[in-house]
């Protein structure tokens, strides 16, 4: 059976939305990635480019999983050890960065500097997901964040060859 990819997407959006996370965030972080790098780009382009990852399948397929085991850990549904590797966001655990990498890839290489760039600075809406506030489990969902933010901000580059620049760590 294979699953439309409308439903695949509609679910997804609204399961961003629920666990906190807007469009605008999201525009918000491509438009902190480019603006050095696209003269004059306006926060309207950068939520058009998150809206165009927005309808890749692989991006459905690691939003529908990651936020899954957030919620599981949330609820302590998981097995253990990995509920508790998941709820307490344990640092050398990494699947969480290794699936969102499969949105990295969406639009070439570009996206992987930008992800890493991101995860370490962590502006707006990543510095919230990060909180730890002992309640919220969101240790898929900002790495998935990042990276629809990275491949957002590589589509934006490709659009804009002449004038944008890959940023350098
Ligand atoms: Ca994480």
């Amino acid at each position: 059976m294979v699953i439309e990819t409308k439903t695949l997407e509609e679910e997804a959006r609204e399961l961003l939305n629920s666990r906190g996370v807007s469009l605008k965030d999201i525009g918000d972080l491509v438009y902190f990635l480019q603006k050095d790098y696209i003269p004059n780009i306006t926060l309207a382009e950068c939520i058009a480019s998150v809206e165009s990852v927005l309808t890749k399948r692989e991006v459905h397929n690691t939003i529908l999983t990651g936020i899954q085991l957030d919620i599981l850990a949330e609820k302590g549904e998981l097995l253990a050890p990995l509920q508790e590797i998941v709820a307490e966001d344990e640092g050398l655990y990494g699947i969480d960065e290794i699936l969102a990498l499969s949105i990295v890839n969406v639009y070439g290489s570009i996206g992987f500097t930008n992800y890493g760039y991101i995860d370490k600075v962590k502006p707006g809406i990543l510095a919230e997901l990060n909180a730890h506030d002992g309640k919220n489990v969101h240790t898929f969902l900002d790495d998935i964040v990042g990276a629809i933010a990275a491949a957002a901000a590589s589509r934006l580059a490709h659009s804009h060859p002449s004038k944008s620049h890959y940023i350098v760590q």
